[in-house]
């Protein structure tokens, strides 16, 4: 470990403990390091200034701001030290500022700018840049990070848990992001991570259109954030078995390789698994796909749609294919014995691109009508579902409208309520500080804003402004859990190839993971059962506090990126958009964008479950044919 790379939680205690020169204990304060909004809410807690005068002053040391500290209050998460939620939204010129009580300096320099957030969330989508599996990331693209090409996975293998007994053939699953700081492809966690970036996008295209995150592809016409998740999307789709639509659970060697670049773990890649989740997770990203690519290329959205139906059917035939990890298998499992909530989100998609009303039979296929209103991660996806209903009135019916509604608004408003009486002003609670409790905050912060959009009810805004506040340097260990982005940031990721390059800093952009109560690694001594939030180790042996993954990164770059963007436009995605056109075909799936692609006199058709080709021959007769050209009898 480099002298530079000291545990920072030891730097925050130094920080914590500074002492004035006369000796008197000295307020602390923690605050966003990376940088406010203009327009935006800003606060800071500090510790010990209770009733005392906060000035803020500019870089030529006047006084724009004089604020009086309000009553200390604790925070559970933070363990019994109160402190005191300074509130100076009030200043709304861009610039550097500095707190002060009396002549003493109280945190970090405040940076207050239009584009205070602009950086971080290109960097934090600039992540999936780096997580690029099977292309050398070059110095043009990738700076001092730039390295070989890993994993081409031109040729990997069926494990026998596949059900594909020819142990000799071999696919190309090429392209796809590593997942984390390993480097398996998992389609569970993909789905997720890959929705969460679509929606992202569609929520905010004028933004998003127009920034360049500076990937090989930047130079085309498309917009870079969907140039770089078609790169995950590509390898999603081979994932799926052409011969019966089903979907492999994961792609990954039997154990976890050493602390290698990607280019030195050579070890057999295999597919593994066959799963009903992995089938839902590529039903309900394909769908979305189809629908947003479709304007750039209509040839891969057909792709996407058809990979989404096919998916669907061998879900529904297979309810109850779980993934179990198969013996001398060690990767990842991402496992989860409950597929309902992805069957629902998976039909949403599919129904929001088509207005097929075979996709709506989900919402009365189960004795419950409701959401459970349970906050999204891999392994819960209603709130997923919910984000894709309640953002398109236009399409669902009320009722199940009103749920997808109910959903949002409860977990919004319980998040709002747990900033009363929070000296600290972070909407989470003792038990978000689980593995990945950044991924917790950060998901919340998608409900957020959402919330948001749907109400325009600014408290949903500013608490999550507060997240992003906290995750930049609010919070007891004074840190910024994201690489390269603070005064005091996260140094030791559990990351292979930040680990492994032989340089100092680590991949910038990259969330980690978080405080985790439950850690049993070597993070243990450091968790703190009275002060959970400060359970917390900055050292790369500990992946239970301090891993990376897409699917932490994903929700962080939605919160930080929609916020960014929001106040940039100062529009919110509206409602009332629906996509291109829905053709009334057979109750058919496809948009005219995708419809176009088909040649003259066919059309695509939604029959038997299954996207078919539907022409019209010579003598009049209608006649059907799978995706791939055969004629179906
Ligand atoms: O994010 C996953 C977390 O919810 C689980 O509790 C944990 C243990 O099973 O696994 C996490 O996912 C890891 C995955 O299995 C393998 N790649 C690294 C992921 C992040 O730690």
């Amino acid at each position: 470990m480099g002298l530079k790379k000291i545990h920072s939680a030891l730097a925050s205690a130094l920080a914590v403990t500074a002492f004035t020169a006369t000796g008197l204990f000295a307020a602390t304060a923690y605050q966003n390091q990376v940088g406010y909004l203009t327009k935006g809410q800003k606060q800071m807690a500090v510790i010990g200034a209770e009733d005392k005068e906060i000035s803020f002053k500019d870089s030529d040391g006047k006084e724009v701001l004089k604020v009086t500290a309000p009553k200390a209050e604790t925070w559970l998460p933070a363990g019994d030290t109160a402190a005191s939620l300074v509130d100076f939204s009030e200043i709304q010129t861009a610039g550097t500022y500095q707190a002060f009580i009396g002549d003493e300096k109280i945190g970090h320099p405040i940076i207050i700018a239009d584009d205070a957030l602009e950086d971080a969330a290109k960097a934090s989508l600039k992540f999936f840049y780096f997580q690029r599996a099977s292309i050398e990331l070059t110095e043009e693209y990738a700076g001092i990070y730039a390295r070989a090409a890993g994993h081409p996975d031109t040729a990997v293998k069926y494990h026998s848990s596949t059900g594909i007994e020819n142990s000799d053939s071999t696919f190309n699953g090429a392209k796809g992001w590593y997942d984390a700081g390993d480097y398996g492809k998992y389609i569970v966690n993909s789905g997720i991570s890959t929705y969460t970036l679509l929606q992202l996008y569609q929520q905010n295209k004028e933004y998003f259109d127009k920034l360049n995150l500076n990937i090989p592809e930047s130079k085309n016409t498309v917009p870079d954030i969907l140039d770089e998740i078609r790169w995950n999307l590509e390898w999603m789709l081979t994932m799926q078995d052409p011969t019966d639509g089903g979907v492999f659970h994961k792609l990954t060697t039997l154990k976890f390789s050493g602390t290698v670049m990607p280019e030195k773990d050579v070890a057999a890649r295999y597919a593994i698994g066959k799963s009903v989740t992995a089938s839902w997770n590529l039903a309900a990203v394909a769908a979305l796909a189809a629908e947003i690519y479709s304007p750039y290329d209509e040839e891969f959205a057909i792709k996407c749609a058809t990979a989404a139906s096919k998916a669907r059917w061998w879900a529904m035939h297979n309810e109850a294919a779980y993934f179990e990890q198969p013996a001398g298998v060690n990767t990842g499992t991402y496992i989860d014995g409950y597929p309902i909530d992805e069957e629902i989100w998976a039909n949403a998609e599919l129904y929001r691109i088509s207005k097929n009303p075979v996709f709506t039979e989900v919402f009365t296929k189960y004795p419950f009508k409701k959401f459970r209103w349970k906050l999204q991660s891999w392994q819960t996806t209603y709130a997923l579902a919910a984000f894709t209903i309640a953002t398109n009135p236009e399409i669902f019916d009320m009722d199940i409208l009103d749920s997808a509604r109910a959903c949002i608004f409860t977990l919004a408003d319980s998040i709002v309520l747990s900033l009363e009486n929070n000296g600290y002003g972070v909407p989470l609670l003792e038990n978000d500080f689980n593995w990945g409790s950044n991924s917790f905050a950060a998901n919340k912060g998608m409900i957020l804003i959402h919330a948001y959009i749907l109400s325009k009810e600014e408290k949903y805004l500013n608490a999550a402004t507060a997240i992003i506040d906290y995750i930049l340097g609010r919070n007891p260990l004074d840190i910024s859990y994201l690489t390269g982005y603070g005064v005091n940031s996260a140094k030791n990721p559990h990351h292979r190839p930040s680990q492994a390059d032989g340089i100092d800093e680590p991949v910038p952009g990259m969330l980690v993971g978080g405080p985790n109560y439950t850690a049993n690694d070597c993070a243990k001594k450091f968790v703190q059962m009275d002060a959970v939030a400060k359970s917390y180790y900055d050292n790369s042996c500990s992946y239970a506090t301090n891993e990376v993954a897409i699917n932490w990164n994903a929700p962080f770059a939605y919160v930080i990126g929609s916020l960014q963007a929001i106040y940039t436009t100062g529009k919110t995605y509206d409602i009332t958009t629906v996509p291109a056109k829905f053709l009334e075909v057979e109750g058919i799936k496809a948009t005219r964008n995708l419809q176009k692609q088909v040649s003259a006199g066919s059309k695509l058709v939604i029959r038997n479950g299954a996207v078919q080709v539907q022409k019209t021959n010579r003598e009049g007769k209608v006649q059907y044919f799978n995706i791939g050209g055969k004629r179906i009898r």
